[in-house]
């Protein structure tokens, strides 16, 4: 007879890479080498867009630093944590982010960017958890009506549960469009859209607001996708601008951070797990048309192959040619024509996509009125 089966197998056996899941049963992680019984319930859940393929890797199912038993494998670091010890671990790559890149003091004001998802509520936990002065940001971006209304939801109840300030803009409500509306009518990609709304609302709401520091929960897998999808494209002005924390270069631009950069995809969402944190598990249904999928998962397949790939090629950037690159940022900045916001042109992209979408429906109505 067979014996029980452990979740290594399990997830060999489905093809499920386990780099991209977290294995929980009720409520409690699983490492890969616990043994489940047939009465037992699990959810394979995945943490990695787009994330899926084969085979495992074994590590120690002992604390490494309590020797207690394990929780949360960190193939990178050769290493498996308990709970207590995991939490530790992340916070600590989160302090040493703030410290090494002096991203922000305790007397700042920070806003930080929260979508509703793992990444951003766990950062904004650990921040508030570490006495900053953090409010949070949710853009209401209808990337579809149902997604819109659940990643908002996880937001205000994270916010009520701590009595921390959230502020939110609604796209549909403030600017008069969504991205979703920007999908359906074609011509650009939806991703890229929202990529520059955000970053343009993000900027407008921390300068607006008068806030010292804007944060974002981009981590290390993020990062590192952006880097590899740069270089594959050699677009030298960003790669240079791949920094994580970038300074204020003109009175409008506020200053950016992502303190979650020394941090993986999968140890974010094993941290969301671990502080009960509600986040909206379910992917933007947009996402399909996201380029940086296709790096993540490239990574991905060469990170189960060999672990700490993802990290060597971010902090090997970082660390020996970031300088390197640090000349193609030159770009001079002034206020955009029309909304005053910076920008290295005469309007910035902002002002330019929302007039091509005005351009569009007015035609669209004259059309209509024929
Ligand atoms: S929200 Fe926006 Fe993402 Fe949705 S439309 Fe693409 S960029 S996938 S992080
Ligand atoms: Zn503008």
């Amino acid at each position: 007879m067979p014996g029980p089966l452990s979740v290594r197998r399990l997830l060999d056996r489905l093809q499920i890479n386990p780099e991209t899941v977290l294995v929980i049963r009720e409520a409690d992680l699983l490492t890969k080498e616990e043994r489940l019984t047939d009465d037992d319930e699990v959810e394979i859940r995945p943490v990695i867009s787009g994330g899926q393929s084969r085979r495992a890797q074994g590590v120690a199912a002992k604390c490494k630093r309590c020797r207690e038993p394990a929780k949360v494998e960190v193939p990178r670091a050769n290493a498996a944590f308990c709970a207590d010890c995991f939490l530790r671990y992340v916070r600590n790559q989160v302090t040493k982010a703030i410290d090494e890149h002096s991203m922000f003091e305790k007397t700042d004001r920070l806003l930080v960017c929260v979508s509703g998802g793992k990444d951003s509520l766990a950062l904004w936990d650990m921040l508030l958890d570490m006495g900053y002065d953090a409010t949070g940001f949710h853009i209401v971006l209808w990337t579809g009506e149902e997604y819109a209304a659940s990643s908002r939801v996880m937001c205000e109840r994270f916010a009520a549960a701590r009595g921390a300030k959230l502020v939110v803009t609604d796209l549909k409500a403030d600017e008069g469009f969504t991205i979703e509306q920007i999908a359906r009518e074609g011509r650009r990609v939806p991703c890229s859209v929202c990529g520059l709304t955000k970053r343009y609302l993000t900027n407008y709401a921390a300068t607006q607001g008068g806030y010292d520091v804007l944060v974002t929960g981009h981590n290390l897998d993020d990062e590192a996708a952006t880097l590899l999808g740069n270089a594959l494209h050699w677009q030298t002005e960003y790669i240079a601008r791949q920094m994580p924390a970038l300074p204020s270069t003109h009175e409008r631009l506020s200053k950016k951070v992502k303190p979650l950069y020394r941090v993986s995809e999968r140890e974010t969402a094993a941290y969301a797990i671990l502080r009960k944190i509600d986040y909206i598990v379910e992917e933007c249904p947009l996402v399909a048309g996201n380029t940086q999928l296709r790096y993540k998962d490239a990574l991905n397949s060469l990170e189960r192959l060999s672990p700490g790939t993802k990290q060597q090629f971010l902090f090997g950037y970082l660390d020996k040619a970031a300088p390197l690159f640090a000349a193609s940022d030159k770009v001079e900045l002034h206020g955009c024509r029309e909304c005053g916001q910076p920008t290295p042109g005469d309007v910035c992209a902002y002002c330019r996509a929302k007039g091509q979408l005005r351009a569009k429906t007015a035609t669209h109505v004259e059309e209509v009125a024929k």
